[in-house]
């Protein structure tokens, strides 16, 4: 059983003290070396001994189980890295993954940096639209998928010139393949022992993760192999992952838990990690803690409460005695979860703040740190923070006032531009600091409190839907005028998507329409960004210059104070 003794020296001591220059010296680089995710994650574990030791304990819906080594994990990235090189895939290149949470999704992603392109993981519930939108933006030359997500792709191959490799992973060979598909077989193929890894440096792009803003389709958040130095530490001294744990982070590589944390965090600090391909379901999840043994577990607030929903008693039918660390990201984590853990595992969650763009924990509850439940705790050590006015952008110096949270740029993980886009990237800076886009107060101790985001972004279940997407997905429909999309306030998920619609002339807003409309959406973008309600209205709230005010539908919906709304044209 691993230690409880945290890696980090008590919270003051350490942040005084802390430099990344700490973390620089354990992963062995200095300024102008090569450094690659992927090797940093495989070879230079397996150098350190630790060939045959597990990496990846995998079990798929159907409880089958695979194991991988290090040295499996290592041969294995190499043989993908070959197959793209022999494909003719250039380094800075970009290449997809659409996979369910298989191997071949976490091995793909290391073996994508392995020779030097660029990964673009892609959740595998997205629809055609979702696909191509991101697909397009970053002009992407290969994709890895399964059979089952196929027909989606092949969707929109017509309108994606670039892409010149679709993989198939689990190709059966019973229905032939078509026009730049090909199969790969990644536990059949000859594993390659030597490859020679892309002498990527610091600042080489390694990961692309598209995320949604206000406005405007998601944004590609470019990332860089120096990111490690960050989410090296930071998932040694937050997720405190030791030697012997067996850890489990819930989190899907299409979103950037699962890579920063899911892939490089546990995998750089040489340990153990286990993954789930299976929906959510509180037995099925005790029942993996329970088997696996699993000791660090990292998961998200709307699991959480899903859980909490489950009750008590099934909790008692497993022994989970193995745990002794856990935490959660993604979204507000409420006191009453934080106190409900801590009755049923006798562990509180530690709750963690970060983004798609910090590339790692920023502002967290520490191992060994007083905890306060429904804070999100303090800045990680090497990171200035600070929440400043929302309207000068100067930080406010007193205690308990509500700001936007905003971070000294500079440290390893940070996003270095949205892909294409550097203007909106730029607009994310105001008077030397990076905006959040998230609304929260710190309090006399310093420990900052989540008040919520600062823009119209929704977060479902801890995943971000940008409104824009899904407004524009509905104008598609033959029967809407104009449409304006929101959070609705959810007990388990937080929230929910809310669309308000105008129809076109001739069009009854009837039951059969209102499904007929969320099933067009699922199928376009993805069950996430399905509206789970419909209201149907004369007219939309709008600026005197036209743009619709999603604000005050949304306070509405929460029951909230509206606002200035001196610029508002129309009356609900
Ligand atoms: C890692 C990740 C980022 C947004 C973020 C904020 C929300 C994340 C949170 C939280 C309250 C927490 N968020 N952690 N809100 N408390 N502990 O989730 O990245 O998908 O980019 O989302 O999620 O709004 O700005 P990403």
């Amino acid at each position: 059983m691993p230690t409880n003794q945290p890696h980090m020296r008590p919270y003051e001591e350490e942040y005084a003290n802390f430099t990344w220059e700490t973390s620089r010296k354990e992963l062995g680089y200095k300024d102008g070396d090569v450094i690659n995710i992927g090797e940093y994650c495989t070879d230079r574990i397996c150098r350190q001994g630790k060939g045959d030791k597990l990496a990846l304990i995998w079990e798929g819906h159907s409880g089958e189980e695979k194991r991988y080594t290090f040295n499996d994990m290592r041969q294995l990235t190499n043989t993908i890295a070959d197959f793209l090189q022999k494909l003719g895939i250039q380094p800075g290149e970009r290449v997809c993954l659409f996979m369910d949470k298989v191997p071949e999704l976490y091995f793909g992603f290391l073996g994508v940096l392995k020779m030097g392109a660029i990964v673009q993981p892609l959740f595998s519930a997205f629809g055609s639209e979702s696909l191509l939108t991101r697909l397009d933006n970053a002009k992407t030359r290969a994709i890895f998928t399964q059979k089952k997500h196929l027909p989606k792709v092949r969707n929109i191959t017509k309108d994606l010139p670039e892409l010149k490799h679709i993989i198939v992973v689990d190709d059966d060979g019973l229905k032939p393949l078509r026009e730049l598909e090909v199969a790969f077989h990644m536990d059949k193929a000859e594993r390659i022992d030597k490859f020679d890894i892309y002498p990527s440096l610091a600042e080489t792009p390694s990961v692309l993760h598209y995320t949604s803003g206000t406005t405007g389709q998601p944004k590609g958040a470019q990332h860089v192999h120096y990111s490690i130095i960050s989410q090296y530490i930071t998932a040694k001294y937050v997720l405190d992952l030791k030697d012997d744990d067996i850890y489990w982070c819930t989190a899907d590589p299409g979103w950037v838990t699962g890579t920063s944390y899911g892939i490089i965090g546990a995998w750089s600090n040489g340990v153990t990690q286990c993954v789930l391909d299976a929906g959510f379901k509180a037995e099925t999840w005790y029942k993996f803690i329970e088997k696996h043994k699993i000791s660090m577990w990292y998961s998200a607030p709307t699991a959480i409460r899903a859980l909490m929903k489950e009750g008590n008693e099934v909790v008692k039918k497993f022994d989970l005695s193995s745990l002794r660390h856990l935490a959660s990201v993604g979204e507000p984590l409420n006191a009453e979860a934080v106190i409900w853990s801590k009755e049923v595992f006798g562990l509180y969650f530690h709750d963690t703040f970060w983004q798609t763009e910090t590339g790692c924990i920023v502002i967290s509850n520490y191992p060994g740190m007083k905890i306060k439940p429904g804070s999100m705790g303090k800045p990680f050590p090497g990171i200035e923070a600070t929440v400043v006015d929302l309207k000068t952008h100067e930080p406010i110096e007193k205690k308990g006032i509500v700001g936007m949270i905003a971070l000294k740029p500079g440290w390893p993980s940070m996003v270095r531009t949205y892909w294409n886009n550097e203007s909106t990237y730029k607009s994310k800076f105001s008077k030397g600091w990076y905006h959040c886009g998230d609304r929260a107060s710190i309090d006399e101790d310093g420990y900052y409190w989540f008040v919520g985001r600062d823009d119209d972004v929704i977060n479902t279940g801890g995943h971000l839907v940008g409104p824009f997407e899904i407004e524009s997905a509905l104008l598609e429909h033959p029967a809407v005028a104009e449409s304006a999309v929101v959070g609705k306030p959810d007990p388990v998920n937080m929230e929910v998507v809310k669309a308000f619609i105008t129809l076109k002339p001739g069009f009854n807003s009837d039951k059969m329409l209102e499904l007929e409309i969320m099933n067009f959406v699922r199928k376009k973008l993805s069950a996430l960004a399905m509206p789970q309600e419909i209201e149907f209205v004369d007219s939309l709230p709008k600026t005197r210059s036209g743009k619709i005010m999603r604000r005050v539908l949304r306070a509405k919906e929460w029951g909230e104070e509206i606002g200035d709304i001196s610029t508002l044209e129309n009356d609900m």
